[in-house]
């Protein structure tokens, strides 16, 4: 009998669909046919599958809202980034380029900074400024002095109803502990970064989503490093959202805030509504963009 249902776990082959009506977890695999067609189904599908054995099979799988490689999730409608400020180190240009990566997929960014504990008064007032600035860009920023205080945790979860979110960032950075505050019945893996690389270690190794406050939220693996995957020069400024508030008032339509001339995101920028270090990441990243195209 054919049902429907989502993807929210995938091992080794197998795929635990979350049935829609029942609301059953229901063990599935996929038919050849998909990989006959190039389709890899992924965590966040909408699919249609039979079950009428023990073990369903996957018949369809729903066109995608949007999708991500890196972690492979499907449909997802906001991204938590964990940002830590220390161990591993506040990178304004990491975080960017996170950032940019997630406006490119549709998919609404919030902030949320840990390892507050690990910094001076001074140091911390000194982050908390830079994420005034996210803030006035338009991001939702959690920076609270105590990481997980409980109010904080309250205001992230009260985000969840009715969205998939993903919890993503770099290695280490403290998404598992994070969730494991939210509910510590998940009893997520996390681990010490390794101290003489100042690096994550990959703890997390797969993708999967759970059930949080009405809401579908996912644990993703991190990462060292990223690249602007399938970004071209034309789209990046329009993934700054403070670039877009004011290029309306650039003299010439499509520019690209570099050399032209009536350019209103740099008077923003001399003006200091535009956080400098926005604007050279994005300079730092059309010239990725251009040197990408060399090498392809
Ligand atoms: N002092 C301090 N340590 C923290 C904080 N958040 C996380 N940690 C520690 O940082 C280390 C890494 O945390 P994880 O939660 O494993 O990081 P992750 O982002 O899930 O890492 P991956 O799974 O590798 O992507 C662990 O030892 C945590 O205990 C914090 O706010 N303060
Ligand atoms: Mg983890
Ligand atoms: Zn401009």
């Amino acid at each position: 009998m054919e049902k429907k249902g989502r993807i929210i776990k995938s091992i080794s082959g197998f795929y635990d669909v979350l049935d829609d009506e029942s609301h059953e977890l229901v063990r599935t695999r996929a038919r050849g046919n998909f990989r006959k067609r190039g389709i890899k189904p992924i965590v966040g599908d909408f699919v249609e599958y039979d079950a009428t054995g023990d073990l369903g099979y996957l018949l369809e799988i729903l066109p995608r809202e949007n999708s991500l490689v890196r972690p492979p999730i499907a449909n997802i409608d906001q991204a938590i980034v964990v940002t830590s400020s220390v161990e591993p180190n506040f990178s304004s240009n990491l975080l960017d380029k996170i950032l940019v990566n997630i406006e490119h997929n549709d998919i609404q960014p919030l902030i949320y900074l840990t390892k507050t504990d690990l910094l001076d008064e001074n140091k911390y007032q000194e982050l908390k400024k830079i994420m005034a600035g996210y803030h006035q860009a338009g991001y939702i920023v959690f920076d609270d002095e105590d990481s997980y205080g409980q109010e904080q945790i309250d205001r992230l979860e009260s985000t969840f109803a009715n969205k998939v979110t993903v919890f993503t960032g770099q290695s280490g950075a403290g998404k598992s502990t994070l969730l494991n505050h939210i509910n510590p019945e998940l009893g997520l893996a996390t681990a010490a970064i390794s101290q003489t690389l100042n690096r994550g270690k990959h703890t997390t190794r797969q993708v999967s989503l759970f059930e949080i406050a009405d809401g579908l939220v996912a644990d993703t693996p991190g990462f060292s490093s990223l690249e602007l995957i399938n970004i071209d020069k034309e789209e990046l400024p329009t993934l700054f959202p403070e670039f877009v508030e004011y290029s309306s008032e650039c003299q010439f339509r499509g520019c690209n805030h570099v050399n032209e001339p009536g350019c209103k995101v740099k008077e923003m920028l001399a003006e200091g509504k535009i956080m400098q270090s926005r604007y050279d990441n994005y300079l730092y990243f059309l010239n990725e963009i251009n040197s990408y195209k060399k090498r392809y």
